[in-house]
């Protein structure tokens, strides 16, 4: 494999100094870019476009070619797992995920088989290892699943949701069906991820979305113990270099120093906790990544800057801090707002690395 020319990103999830802080963002290749959405077009729908290698391929080096980013992510879906196990995932335009067979009961839920990620999932396997080799080693691959919580809300929601009355209705009346679940989720989670460092990605990242909807009691139960389970199951040595693991709670700020006693190598933060103080409860055991406040993007250039700055100041001085949105960038934003933060992060961080 050609060596990396940019080891910023995983050197500051592994604490060693870096020059400036890295920096990528969440859904870095998505509808706001109109490359992106020329290619979805090309490949017909979403699902199509992740189940094509050489287009999967293409988005996932868009936003490589317009900003200095400092890794690269998959594109693909965390809903790819669930519709590997035949629950029929299907996109309606404007209306987002959807299965045709959603989770009811507990005999839908032992009649459930854990992927075999190798194989049920190859084209993620084989876009994996298709945006490595056109990488060139430019910059880290990051692979990614959904927590099995967050997977387990789409699952027994059957799409989307805003109250989660289905699966939080499950965790109270049918605990037992809930936890086979999530364990079913667990062991596939871990296939998968496995398989993506396999293939070659060069770090991994959880998305537990939905986390923060539950109460501190119910987020230990239903979705960090799980999260604890595939972190402590992932081969994260390749050829002796290590994999880091990163953990993003969306809306897990309270719960920080649980997220850190798991053993990953990096807790990302969304938008509703100061970075400085989450440096000051975990920053001794983790990396942090986040954590601007995604609609920032909206605002005119020198207010972004302004952000990135305060960001940074909070954070101070030292390794152990990727830049990143607190979630994804959302299809509304300016392309050349995104320039503005990812240049404002590259020209005002290096002051942060001088020892
Ligand atoms: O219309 C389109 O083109 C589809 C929009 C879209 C995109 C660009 C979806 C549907 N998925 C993706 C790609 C995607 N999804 C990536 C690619 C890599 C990147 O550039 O970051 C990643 C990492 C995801 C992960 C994902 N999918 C999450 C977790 C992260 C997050 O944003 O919280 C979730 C919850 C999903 C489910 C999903 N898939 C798509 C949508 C619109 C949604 C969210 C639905 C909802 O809000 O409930």
């Amino acid at each position: 494999m050609t060596e990396l020319k940019n080891r910023r990103y995983l050197d500051a999830l592994l604490k060693k100094p870096v020059d400036r802080t890295p920096i990528w963002m969440m859904r870095q290749a998505g509808r706001y870019l109109p490359e992106y959405r020329a290619t979805r077009s090309q490949a017909g729908d979403f699902m199509s476009l992740c189940k094509n290698t050489e287009l999967a391929c293409e988005v996932t080096l868009q936003p490589l070619r317009r900003y200095p980013l400092d890794a690269a992510i998959l594109f693909s879906d965390i809903l790819t797992i669930p519709d590997a196990m035949g629950l029929g995932l299907y996109f309606e335009t404007g209306e987002g995920p959807k299965f045709e067979r959603p989770i009811n009961c507990h005999a839908d839920v032992e009649a459930i088989k854990v992927p075999d990620s190798a194989k049920d999932l190859k084209y993620v396997m084989d876009a994996v290892s298709t945006i490595r080799r056109e990488l060139k080693g430019q910059v880290p691959l990051i692979g990614f699943s959904g927590s099995p919580w967050t997977l387990a809300t789409y699952m027994v929601e059957g799409g989307s949701s805003k109250t989660f009355a289905k699966i939080k209705r499950m965790a109270f009346e049918a605990p037992q069906t809930l936890h086979l679940l999530l364990s079913k989720l667990a062991e596939s989670v871990t296939d998968y991820l496995n398989a993506q460092i396999d293939a070659g990605a060069q770090a991994v990242q959880i998305f537990d979305t939905w986390g923060g909807v539950l109460t501190p009691r119910d987020y230990r139960e239903f979705s960090l113990d799980y999260m604890e389970k595939i972190v402590s199951g992932l081969n994260t040595n390749k050829n002796g270099e290590k994999v880091p693991v990163i953990l993003f709670t969306k809306g897990g700020g309270l719960w920080l120093e649980n997220i850190a006693a798991t053993g990953c190598d990096g807790v990302g933060l969304d938008w509703t906790i100061d970075i400085g103080e989450a440096r000051r409860r975990i920053g001794d055991k983790v990396a942090l990544q986040g954590n601007m406040d995604p609609a920032i993007l909206y605002a005119p250039p020198e207010r972004i800057r302004q952000e990135v700055s305060t960001i940074l100041d909070s954070y101070g001085q030292g390794t152990g801090h990727v830049f990143n949105l607190g979630h994804g960038i959302t299809p509304e934003v300016d392309p050349e707002h995104a320039g503005v933060f990812i240049n404002a992060v590259t020209e005002l961080s290096p002051k942060y690395h001088q020892s």
